[in-house]
């Protein structure tokens, strides 16, 4: 019987070391709990980096799933299906958006978003072709192709991978002055995630997001808002963009879009954003797949029958207010947003990765956002019982070693 370390071997001979990652080598996942192969039990507080709101495995998703796999799993939109249709109708009524536009990775909705606005911006704006604008915040996090690294603030992502794709002024995140600099006539879009994640949990000022929702507004201008992480239920909202009673015109979607099961995202937005595309206009061969709706509008039904959304509202308020409370002995600040919580270590303890081996140990999987940030991102069904064994682990190695 194969080990962990014979997997991991594998993995190191024979991939791309594209990722640093814990050297543990999960083969179940059940709810919030995941198992290695040597049968150890670990709390998963990354949820795949929020593709698993709804929980690992999640029956409903499953048999969804299950059951179109015996039908038809993909045609290519060449044809039609009986189920996108209705995953277009399921998000039409789940968030308010008139339409969608199915895509396969977050990366590829955001790049499909910039396309959006960029038409918008020439046909309906009237931007001289191609001087179209999409203002991005520094510290951003959208994805990893070409046209999204292009914009990143991030050394790594973007050094070894030029030329890049113009068009993104870069401004100061949480700055609203900055962003009234950066306007000007051929700006069609500014493109925001409402928290940043990989930054480290960052949070903008009080005010931020609506004041730039005013500016759009004022100056004709679209607010794309990328809630690929911080959306469906992860911040105690079904938006974070609610927690400011900020509607975007164009609202980017993914990971739990499928609660882990498949790649599927999404762009939403108005008749008047998304009505500009033709046929021809943009495609992908499995974006809209029959299987990925199914599978879809299934994860979309657990955050609202579990009641996700409230779930994560409660447990986040009772999670930050326990961290908050801890002696701050090793702690700089506890900031976040429903269950989408960043615990920034004093820098002085050397970062927080070795924190996530510390925790491994004693069976709670984190990834560190930022070197200093330890990310707490647990499944949305997180119960009380198992947020207090999870806090004592966190206290006994957070204040008492
Ligand atoms: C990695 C974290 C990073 C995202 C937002 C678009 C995408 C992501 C707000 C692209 C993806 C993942 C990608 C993964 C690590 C993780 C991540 F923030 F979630 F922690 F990198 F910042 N917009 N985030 O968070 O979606 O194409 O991956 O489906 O690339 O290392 P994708």
């Amino acid at each position: 019987m194969e080990n962990s370390a014979y997997f991991i071997n594998l993995e190191d001979q024979y991939g791309a070391h594209n990722y640093h990652a814990l050297d543990v080598v999960l083969v179940k996942g059940d709810g919030v709990w995941v198992y290695d192969i040597e049968g150890n039990k670990y709390l998963d507080c990354l949820s795949a980096y929020s593709a698993v709101n709804q929980g690992h495995n999640h029956p409903k998703i499953k048999q969804a799933m299950i059951d179109q796999l015996d039908r038809i799993t993909l045609t290519s939109r060449a044809f039609r299906t009986d189920k996108l249709g209705l995953f277009y109708k399921k998000l039409a009524e789940m968030t308010g958006y008139e339409r969608s536009l199915p895509m396969n990775s977050g990366a590829e909705a955001v790049e499909t978003a910039i396309k959006v606005a960029r038409k918008w911006g020439y046909v309906s704006k009237g931007i001289p072709r191609h001087k179209a604008e999409v203002i991005v915040a520094d510290g951003n996090f959208h994805g990893r192709t070409i046209t999204v690294i292009s914009f990143t603030s991030t050394h790594q992502y973007k050094h070894d991978f030029g030329p890049f794709t113009p068009g993104f002024p870069m401004v100061e995140y949480g700055n609203i002055e900055a962003i009234k600099e950066a306007i000007n006539e051929n700006t069609a879009a500014i493109m925001l995630e409402p928290l940043q994640g990989e930054s480290g949990i960052i949070i903008p000022p009080k005010g931020y997001l609506k004041a730039v929702e005013e500016l759009c507004h004022e100056n004709n201008i679209l607010l794309i808002a990328d809630e690929i992480q911080t959306g469906l239920g992860r911040t105690g909202a079904l938006f974070a963009c609610e927690h400011d009673n900020v509607r975007p015109d164009i609202m980017v979607i993914g990971k739990a879009l499928s609660g882990g099961f498949y790649p599927v995202s999404a762009v939403l937005a108005d008749d008047p954003v998304l009505g500009l595309i033709v046929p021809g206009d943009h495609g992908s061969t499995f974006g809209g797949n029959p299987l990925g709706a199914a599978v879809a509008i299934a994860a979309l039904e657990v955050i609202e029958e579990e009641n996700l959304i409230q779930n994560a509202r409660d447990m986040g308020e009772y999670i930050m207010d326990y961290l908050q409370e801890l002696p701050q002995k090793n702690i700089l600040e506890v900031r976040g947003k429903g269950l989408l919580i960043g615990i920034e270590l004093k820098h002085e303890l050397g970062g927080a990765r070795q924190y996530a081996e510390i925790l491994k140990e004693k069976g709670i999987l984190i990834k560190e956002t930022s070197e200093h940030v330890i990310r707490i991102a647990p499944p949305l069904i997180l119960d009380k019982e198992t947020a207090d064994w999870m806090l004592s682990v966190l206290r006994e190695v957070l204040v008492t070693e």
